[in-house]
Order: structure tokens, then C-alpha cells, then sequence
């Protein structure tokens, strides 16, 4: 699938000047690691980077190198050469057009249903997270992997293989994350940051939710709720509410988990997790959509209106 090669990305790169790395909306693990991997290194390359993504850096990731430097509005000035990461078409990213406009835009990304926006495409669906192609395409640089782009690599790898837990897992991963591991990176470190401590607005809202809990007659749906007041009272945002739904899912002998979060405009969003049913059809059902076993949708009315529609679509097709 890749459309271009690393060798032709890297020579582009090379005779660029001033360079914009920027990544997609909403920016996860694997968008801010490969922003900050590829962003340091080209400027340890000599090359003038900026980076941004919207929002800036989330705050779970704060804490790795270069951070503080990616900005969260676009940079209004001329480029050679914008590279957008992880980033599966160009409504995901939120560069205007007027600074694409006589840049060359360079796609890099994993995702299958990339449409190859870019002048130069890069996408390749086997890998597990964009970060291993950026791992790549740094070799093909000759740049040189320092302890802090390793552990933005190892953020962007570890985030988007669950801790290198789901499928998508490939010996290849496992080779980088070596790599990493000999530049540096502490494993326990990262991943106690990254994945383990919280917040403790988000503890409050866990607790929230889970007093919630509820079941089908046949156990095998499982579904939380929360209230905008429940929000306000934990003083949490939609960030923290991250990974909640896996609570309802990874029950034993649960099949559909669903995550209930009223907002404050008379619509109520649904988180869908499960272990064999195809969530994404069944969220599509309210206009919603996603993968097969992690899918999302909004609902408009009220929590109680949107439990029993949500309900009963479910139901017919997991029984009950
Ligand atoms: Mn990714």
C-alpha cells in the first residue's frame, strides 16, 4: 500500500528548510509520540520544525521532551513541506489550506482507510502504530535515535498496541520497542505515566460510574451511566473518562459493554465495547460508527430515553 518510499520521504525532508509536523485531531499516544519523534529529529537534522497539533499536547503526555514546544494553533507562515502523521484524511487535519497551499504535504500513516491526501503517500496498514514508520523513516534519515524521540516512539507504540496487548502486535513491534529499550527508555517509567496514575478527578468519576452498573437479565450486556452533574461533582472533563467502558465490557461473561455520558445539550453519547458483536453496525443504527469491538454514537433526548433505545438495539442482537 505504500505509495511512495521511506527513501523518497526522507530525501524531501532533507532538502526542506522549514518543515510543520502536525497530526490529526483529538491527538492520542501514537499522534503525539510520532509529532514528537519525527519533529526533534529533523531538528536535531538542522532543519527548521515547527510543530502543532490541535489543543496542544494532552496532558498525559506532557511529560515528554519537546512537549513545550508544539503549539495548539497553526503557524501562520510559509513552508516547504507539512508532514501530517497518523492521520487518515485531510478533514482530520487541522492545518488550513492556505498553509498548505504551496507546501509539499507528506501523509504518513497505518490507518487502512487512509486516502492518500498527500503529494507523497506512506501508508502502511501492517503496522502497528505510525510511530514504527517513523522509527523507519529515521534510519532512512540517518537521524539519530537520542533517549527522547525513543520515548516518544515508545509512547506512540505502546499507546496504540494496548500496551502491546491487542493483534496488532507484530514481532517487528517487539524489535523496535528493543531498540528503544537500548536507547534508554525505561518501560515501567512510561507506562506508569502514561497508563497508570490518574488524575484523581478521574478516580471520582470511575467511582461514579461504576456505582451505576447495571445488567440484561442474561448478563450479557453491561452498562454504565453518567449524569452531567456527575461530571461537574468529580470536576472531570471527557479526557477522563478515558478507557471507562472496558469496566462493563471485561466482565466475565459480558459480550456488549456501553458507556451512558449525558452532555449538557439534550443528547446523550454511547461508548460501545465488545468481544465478538459488531458495534460499529449497531452504533450506525443512531448515526454513529467506528471499528467492530469499539464503536460510539449520539443520541438525542434524555439518559433513560436513550438506555432503553440503545437497549433494545443491542438486545436483538445478543438476545437477552
Ligand atoms: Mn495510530
Amino acid at each position: 500500500m505504500p505509495v511512495n518510499s521511506l527513501a523518497e520521504i526522507a530525501s524531501v525532508l532533507q532538502a526542506s528548510r522549514c518543515i510543520l509536523v502536525s497530526t490529526h485531531l483529538q491527538p492520542d499516544g501514537d499522534a503525539i509520540g510520532s509529532l514528537l519523534a519525527l519533529g526533534l529529529a529533523l531538528k536535531s537534522c538542522g532543519r527548521q520544525v515547527d510543530m502543532y497539533c490541535d489543543g496542544g499536547v494532552p496532558r498525559r503526555f506532557r511529560f515528554l521532551a519537546g512537549a513545550d514546544e508544539v503549539v495548539s494553533v497553526p503557524p501562520k507562515k510559509a513552508f516547504d513541506c507539512i508532514v501530517a502523521l497518523d492521520c487518515a484524511d485531510r478533514q482530520r487535519l487541522p492545518v488550513p489550506d492556505q498553509v498548505l497551499r504551496d507546501a509539499m504535504l507528506v501523509n504518513i500513516d497505518h490507518h487502512p482507510t487512509n486516502n492518500l491526501f498527500g503529494r507523497l503517500n506512506y501508508v502502511d496498514a501492517a503496522a502497528a502504530a505510525t510511530g514504527e514508520i517513523v522509527f523507519d523513516l529515521l534510519r532512512e534519515l540517518g537521524a539519530h535515535h537520542d533517549c527522547a524521540v525513543a520515548e516518544a516512539l515508545y509512547v506512540a507504540i505502546s499507546t496504540d498496541t494496548g500496551s502491546f496487548k491487542y493483534d496488532n502486535t507484530t514481532e517487528k513491534t517487539h524489535r523496535i520497542a528493543g531498540r528503544l529499550l537500548a536507547c534508554g527508555v525505561r518501560p515501567g517509567h512510561i507506562s506508569s505515566l502514561v497508563f497508570d496514575v490518574k488524575p484523581l478527578r478521574a478516580v471520582l468519576v470511575l467511582q461514579q460510574a461504576l456505582s451505576s452498573l447495571a445488567f440484561s437479565a442474561d448478563g450479557k450486556i453491561a452498562w454504565l451511566t453518567l449524569t452531567e452533574k456527575d461530571l461537574q461533582e468529580a470536576g472531570a472533563d471527557n479526557a477522563d473518562l478515558e478507557g471507562l467502558v472496558n469496566y462493563a465490557k471485561n466482565i466475565e461473561g459480558v459480550e456488549v459493554g456501553l458507556l451512558f455520558r449525558e452532555n449538557n445539550d439534550g443528547t446523550v453519547k454511547v461508548g460501545f465495547r465488545s468481544f465478538q458483536t459488531d458495534v460499529a453496525a449497531l452504533a450506525a443504527k443512531f448515526g454513529g460508527g467506528g471499528h467492530a469491538r469499539a464503536a460510539g454514537c449520539t443520541v438525542r433526548g434524555g439518559l433513560d430515553e436513550a438506555v432503553s433505545r440503545v437497549l433494545a438495539a443491542v438486545t436483538e442482537v445478543v438476545g437477552s
